[in-house]
């Protein structure tokens, strides 16, 4: 069986990937900084938002060193279609990450709302059927793969509808500021995740663009769904007692 594969990061990518890392670490070390600044027994949403960036910290760590990938059939060759023919590099410590980080992003943001817990897990259950399909559409070859893709969407749809009606509308009853923090945060989560499944078309799915463009889409989705996301959630509960919510 080949590990080798044919399409592949090349040193930019991989700059670019240490660019992300360096970005994960640093914005761990100033979540970790801002929990000083609240009671021990405030610090819930810090602590959640630094794993996020911590995990992905390591899942940077090891796309820049090009480890935490196997090579996958995308094209097959001409005389036999039973024979595959070029291996594209897919990252499976994407899927690690994520399987880890969105029930965290999910938990930040359900939290805020004050969901009953119930309503939490499921949504967090919807969430790992999401990434682990997506993970196995990657895997496989055949066009299968978007069998797994619709699943993955059928998921994404329910975990929108948690947060954008069934969740907004728990943040409006308990307060304004509480209200508007979900709506900012709500809204920018769920405007990115749904572009996550596009560049899965792109890469993974339809392997449309290279290995280096396939870096600079989900990474810059990455740095935007985590850091920025967590700075936005964290500014908004400068002014919400976690009391409030019920914490
Ligand atoms: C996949 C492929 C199959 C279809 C769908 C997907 C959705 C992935 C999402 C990922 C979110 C990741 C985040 C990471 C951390 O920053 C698995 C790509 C719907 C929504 C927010």
């Amino acid at each position: 069986y080949p590990l080798h594969s044919d399409i592949n990061i090349t040193s930019h990518g991989a700059d670019w990937y240490w660019a992300v890392t360096a970005v994960m670490a640093v914005s761990t070390f100033v979540f970790i900084g801002l929990s000083y600044r609240a009671h021990r027994s405030r610090r819930i949403f810090h602590y959640i938002t630094a794993s996020i960036t911590l995990v992905a910290t390591c899942a940077y760590f090891t796309m820049a060193s090009n480890l935490g990938y196997t090579p996958i059939a995308v094209e097959f060759a001409r005389s036999d279609p039973k024979v595959a023919g070029i291996y594209r590099e897919i990252f499976y410590v994407r899927y690690i990450d994520w399987a880890i980080t969105t029930p965290l992003l999910l938990l930040d943001l359900l939290l805020t709302c004050g969901l009953p817990w119930p309503t939490i897990l499921y949504t967090i259950l919807l969430d790992e059927v999401m990434i682990v399909t997506g993970l196995v559409g990657a895997l496989v070859a055949s066009s299968y793969k978007w069998g797994y893709f619709v699943i993955a969407m059928i998921a994404l749809f329910g975990i929108f509808f948690n947060v954008a009606v069934v969740g907004r509308n728990y943040a409006n009853v308990i307060n304004r500021t509480v209200g508007r923090t979900f709506l900012l945060c709500g809204a920018w989560t769920m405007g990115l995740w749904f572009i996550y499944p596009i560049a899965w078309g792109l890469c993974e799915g339809g392997n449309v663009i290279s290995a280096d463009s396939e870096a600079v889409f989900y990474g810059v989705l990455d740095i935007l769904a985590k850091p920025v996301f967590g700075g936005l959630l964290l500014f908004g509960h400068r002014n919400i007692d976690p009391a409030t919510l019920g914490l």
